[in-house]
């Protein structure tokens, strides 16, 4: 196969830096688990409209795609290391809507990945198991506030499964993009959802990454979403190996996720700013912040609530994350007061 034929419309990361000596190198070559530089570019080639297009399908994709994977990172997060350590130390944030106006909902991801087990995008049938059992068992002895109950796609009442569904908090069979990737194989088996009795801690299971773990409130209080993620991904760690290199940080599926993994952001309803959508663009850059539709990512903003999140993981601590956002939604509101 000579040089993939990208699409002339594709301005994806992957065309930009996939050269002809690049892949050259790169097409002969197969990770620790068989994964080759064909199967991870799948997504950018089907999908012209990608911005990355390419996904790692496990830890040794970073090593051995390093050529192509390195510029990418580079263009994506203006840096490739990750040398700060984690920072989860309980913070003091005040709340940035006291009188509940403008935020709707606060959440905060991780992405991990256990060690030793291809990513979502390359897993067996076989292998998606024992991940599933691998991290059930560990969630089964989580403390306190964290305890909770597993939902598998496959065997939890439907009733059950729809309840999970209207309050927003399952994820759905993966677009179109993940679909040419591979993440949709053998769906829905060997899929869930975890939640706490109070539904304010939740992991997916065998999602983009082996696990999804969420903190998130219907409120704008930082502090208490942060705090609680903070114990939970410290329990986890305790009771889990994550894949992880010195100097990408942790190991995701897409490249723009390594580093700390994590995703802060409000669902927040900005109306004067959505009439004013070159200044509110014109914040989010300011603040290193990104914009994404009300159902996630390229989804549409539906009644101008907007999801705003950190846009930097990599090379940044996690409190420092969730200070940029506090500080960038602090600034948000603030303009749409002025309005
Ligand atoms: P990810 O956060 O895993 O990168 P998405 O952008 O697809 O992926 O978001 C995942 C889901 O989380 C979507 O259903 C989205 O509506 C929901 N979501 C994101 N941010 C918030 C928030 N602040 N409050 C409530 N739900 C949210
Ligand atoms: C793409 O390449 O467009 C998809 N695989 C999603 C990339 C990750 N998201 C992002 O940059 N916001």
């Amino acid at each position: 196969m000579g040089h993939p034929d990208f699409s002339k419309k594709s301005r994806s990361l992957i065309k930009k830096h996939l050269t002809e000596n690049i892949y050259e190198k790169l097409r002969h070559l197969s990770t620790l688990s068989g994964f080759t530089i064909d199967q991870a570019i799948r997504s950018g080639l089907k999908n012209p409209d990608s911005s990355i297009g390419i996904y790692a399908g496990d830890e040794d994709s970073y090593k051995k795609f390093n050529p192509v994977l390195d510029p990418i990172i580079l263009d994506y997060h203006k840096n490739t290391n990750h040398r700060v350590g984690s920072d989860f130390k309980p913070l003091a944030l005040p709340d940035p809507d006291p009188a509940g106006q403008y935020i709707r909902s606060t959440r905060i991801r991780l992405a991990r990945n256990l060690k030793g087990y291809s990513f979502p995008c390359n897993l067996s049938l076989n292998e998606r198991q024992k991940v599933e059992d691998k991290i059930i068992n560990a969630l089964d002895c989580l403390p306190g506030d964290l305890k909770g109950a597993y939902a598998s796609f496959e065997q939890a009442e439907a009733t059950h499964l729809y309840q999970l569904k209207k309050q927003n908090l399952l994820f759905k069979k993966g677009d179109r993009f993940q679909e040419a990737a591979g993440f949709n194989l053998d769906f829905p088996r060997h899929r869930g959802v975890f939640h706490s009795l109070d539904k304010q801690f939740l992991v997916w299971i065998n999602e983009e990454d082996h696990l999804r773990i969420i903190s998130m409130e219907k409120s704008s209080n930082f502090e208490s979403v942060f705090n609680r993620l903070g114990r939970a991904i410290d329990a986890l760690s305790e009771l889990l190996d994550f894949a992880h290199d010195s100097n990408h940080g942790f190991l995701t599926s897409c490249p723009t996720n390594i580093g700390t993994t994590m995703r802060a952001g409000v669902h927040i309803r900005l109306e004067k700013l959505e009439q004013k959508k070159e200044l509110l663009h014109k914040l989010a850059k300011q603040h290193n912040l990104q914009i994404r539709g009300t159902g996630g990512e390229k989804t549409q903003v539906k009644k101008a609530v907007f999801d705003i999140s950190n846009r930097q993981r990599l090379g940044i601590t996690e409190s420092r994350i969730i200070k940029t956002l506090h500080k960038g939604i602090t600034a948000m509101i603030h303009a749409e007061k002025s309005l």
